[in-house]
């Protein structure tokens, strides 16, 4: 196994984007009120970034939702990621400092009652935020289990009134060569987009995140907000989402636009159905040497199985 153990806070500073990764720590260990946009004039727009709901951080966890394995410690998660918006290594960490979160504005479309457009302070500030402890399991056979923190996508989508036609929520991810250097290559079907039924997106479990660790997001998990889908493979947790629309026809996404053989719709995980390429029987829990055995979508079927009654001609598990 390979684990890069070096985080981004251990990098020589010399190795790191020199302003962006210094203030970014200070910001997330500041408690930041102090470190407005405006003190930070002179260093070159990277920094808006200050989060201004950084004081409802941590929120209070929900004990509903417990592990049955230890938490991943940040210092594993923070440094192995997949984000090929900033590249397709795992040390995505130093190019995503480049992700610019504020302003940052979520537009609501499709078949709703009017579309709109919130930034993401003030939606952060409508919701009541809560910790969830959750395990994460990504299609390439790795897993994790992290606090997150957030609100039930439900919220969003009541939020949102969506019209009776809508069957799919479609989510998309930011669009900006300029900061992301991974939207360049034309190899991949740019922007990445994810999609849920309203019956999956409206589950309990669906969660949407703006914080980790009891902090805001730090930009390579994903920031401002993420989705957090546990019993689906990881592809479908879309990161730094800009836009909500309520549709009627399945949505394509990312990696079914890449290799649907591979990487459908549904995700849903299962030991039992292996990738083409490998095995999807165990994982390597990151930051031990363990493998332990996958779960049936990942350890969650009680809440979500029902969700699947009636497909069962459906690619479910792939
Ligand atoms: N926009 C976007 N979202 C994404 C990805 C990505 O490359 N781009 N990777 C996905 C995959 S494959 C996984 S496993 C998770 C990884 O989340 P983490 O880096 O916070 O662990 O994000 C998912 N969301
Ligand atoms: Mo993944």
């Amino acid at each position: 196994m390979y684990i890069k153990r070096r985080s981004g806070w251990e990098m020589p500073e010399r190795l790191a984007t020199p302003e962006s990764v210094f203030l970014n720590r200070r910001a997330l260990l500041g408690g930041v009120a102090g470190l407005a946009a405006t003190s930070l004039v002179g260093v070159e727009g990277a920094f808006a970034a200050a989060d201004p709901t950084s004081g409802l951080y941590p929120a209070a966890r929900n004990e509903a939702y417990t592990l049955d394995r230890p938490l991943t410690a940040e210092k594993f998660s923070a440094d192995y990621n997949n984000f090929y918006e900033f590249g397709t290594s795992k040390t995505v960490l130093p190019a995503a400092n480049a992700l610019k979160t504020r302003p940052w504005t979520l537009k609501i479309d499709g078949l709703v009652e009017k579309p709109f457009e919130i930034g993401i302070d003030d939606l952060v500030r409508k919701m009541t935020l809560e910790e969830r402890l959750y395990r994460h399991r990504c299609v390439e056979a790795w897993s994790m289990s992290v606090p997150w923190t957030g609100f039930p996508l439900s919220k969003l989508v009541a939020l949102a009134k969506p019209a009776s036609g809508a069957k799919y929520l479609r989510m998309e991810t930011f669009m900006d060569k300029s900061m992301a250097p991974g939207q360049r290559s034309f190899l991949y079907p740019w922007p990445y987009v994810e999609g849920l039924t309203m019956e999956e997106a409206n589950n309990d479990l669906a969660f949407i995140a703006t914080g980790i660790y009891g902090k805001p997001l730090a930009n390579q998990f994903g920031a401002p907000i993420r989705l957090a889908v546990p019993w689906k493979y990881g592809f479908k947790s879309v990161k730094s989402i800009v836009k909500l629309s309520f549709v009627a026809e399945r949505p394509k996404t990312f990696w079914e636009g890449l290799q649907a053989s591979e990487y459908g719709f549904w995700a849903n995980v299962n030991p039992a159905v292996s990738h083409p390429r490998w095995s999807q029987a165990s994982e390597r829990v990151l930051g031990t040497d363990q493998r332990v055995p996958t779960l049936i979508y990942n350890g969650y079927g009680e809440q979500v199985a029902g969700l699947y009654k009636g497909l069962e001609n459906e690619r479910l598990f792939v």
